[in-house]
């Protein structure tokens, strides 16, 4: 029998998918930038098939690429050429929510929307929300350790994982979804999941915390003359109730307004802008006006209660990935460096686009709580110098070459500069202790 016999065998004829014009949306990014050839995509229903999935695959010595709603931004979750896609939107299960433990139990391809939905339903929310809530998956979000918006408040899916089932190449099912809060039971196997891209086993369900369901919000843009005014302004922001501080610049705002046809945020345009969140049980209107209220530097701020204003307001941050997108195929670089250091490293930045790529369009947002930059870059020529600069200025700053994205093939080569020889021979040891024969997402994270 050939592979694909076996994965009929395994899944059923109509989830094995050859044809090149089905195939094609499970080869390329969204972006289109990255993207390869799969042998086949395969699309599992339960942990079971998933398992002979992978063992077919395994015994023919064709690699496997796990892949989830494909908004990755870092070629994890497209095939490199060659491999098989293993499909997890089929795996869409979602249990009752454990009201006693504050959990619930999701299937690796149940969306972010549905999840947040299911989970307010019963009167608690989701940790974590980012842009891409309609199409990102469980099981990308957890294997990439997403973040998004909101993890001034509730930290990244690392603090939202409570335990995860996933099947190894092998086929064997290893994790637990009993909901344990308290296991001190030895290595964190789930903690080791999380992040790892795929490499190490396919996560099938992921057993979840809740947070409370916080009704009553405020948002505002604050304008500042400067990225170290901006800054400056965390720390008075700081408190309970805070729940998001983003932050973008006049070029990319006026390129989002011309993009969707908005409106300018103030009359007159200011080089910074912060867009801050407070949210709780009550209306937290008053304390975030008094805390914008005590920052220096403000040069014009909107404030926004009622849930049209507010998403206009986000609109401003929300609205840069597409209409970057729509000025050509950006390099897309996701980073963090400590939030003191935001101001030295966008700097840093600017100064090397302008360096190795200056006929370049550099558009740059992202979280500032966390100090995390998205680095759009459209026309950048050569990608690889112009990510190699970048990419060495957040070394320089102490910082991460990965924030929420991952790491995936597109910055793998990058790994050394900030992680050590010691902790690279660490993560190569890891794969093999977990995929001696190489089968998941080979090149993802750990260079070739
Ligand atoms: C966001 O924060 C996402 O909107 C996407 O992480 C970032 O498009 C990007 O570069
Ligand atoms: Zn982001």
């Amino acid at each position: 029998m050939d592979l694909i016999d076996r994965l009929v065998s395994a899944v059923g004829a109509e989830h094995v998918l050859t044809g090149r014009d089905v195939v094609a949306g499970y080869e390329a990014d969204w972006t289109g930038r990255l993207r390869g050839r799969a042998l086949a995509v395969v699309r599992p229903g339960s942990r079971d098939e998933v398992a002979a999935a992978l063992v077919a695959c395994a015994g023919a010595g064709v690699p496997v690429v796990p892949q989830g709603g494909n908004t990755g931004l870092v070629g994890g979750g497209v095939p490199r050429g060659g491999e098989v896609v293993l499909s997890t939107v089929r795996l869409a299960a979602l249990d009752a929510v454990d009201r006693t433990s504050g959990q619930v139990t999701a299937g690796a391809g149940v969306r972010l929307a549905a999840l947040r939905a299911h989970a307010r339903a019963a009167g608690l929310d989701f940790g974590v929300d980012l842009a891409a809530r309609d199409s990102a998956t469980v099981g990308g979000m957890a294997a990439t350790n997403a973040g998004g918006l909101r993890v001034v408040r509730f930290g990244p899916m690392r603090a939202q994982v409570v335990g995860l089932e996933a099947v190894l190449a092998d086929g064997r099912a290893v994790g637990s979804l009993a909901g344990l809060e308290k296991d001190s039971t030895g290595y964190d196997l789930a903690g080791a999941l999380v992040g790892s891209e795929g490499t190490l086993a396919v996560v099938t369900a992921a057993r979840l915390r809740l947070v409370p369901a916080l009704p009553a919000r405020a948002t505002a843009v604050l304008g500042f003359g400067s990225t170290e005014a901006a800054v400056a302004a965390v720390p008075a922001l700081r408190g309970p109730l805070l729940t998001a501080v983003e932050v973008c610049f006049d070029d990319g705002v006026a390129l989002v307004c011309a993009h969707r046809g908005l409106a300018a945020p103030f009359r007159r345009p200011c080089p910074v802008y912060l867009l801050v969140e407070y949210a709780g049980e009550h209306d937290p209107t008053d304390q975030l006006g008094e805390a914008v209220a005590g920052i220096a530097g403000v040069l014009d701020s909107a404030l926004a209660t009622d849930e049209v204003s507010r998403r206009r307001l986000w609109a401003y941050r929300e609205g840069h990935t597409e209409a970057v997108g729509a000025l050509g195929v950006p390099l897309k670089l996701d980073v963090a460096v400590p939030p003191a250091r935001a101001a030295a490293f966008e700097a840093a930045v600017r100064a090397a686009v302008a360096e190795v790529a200056p006929g370049a369009r550099l558009v740059l947002f992202g979280h500032l709580a966390e100090g995390n930059f998205h680095v759009n870059v459209v026309g950048a020529g050569d990608e690889h110098a112009l990510a190699d600069a970048v990419l060495r200025a957040v070394a320089a700053e102490g910082g991460s070459i990965s924030a929420e994205h991952g790491v995936g093939v597109a910055k793998a080569p990058w790994l050394h500069l900030t992680r050590s020889a010691a902790e690279r021979d660490l993560y190569a040891g890891i794969k093999r202790a977990w995929d001696p024969g190489g089968v998941l997402n080979p090149g993802v994270l750990i260079p070739r």
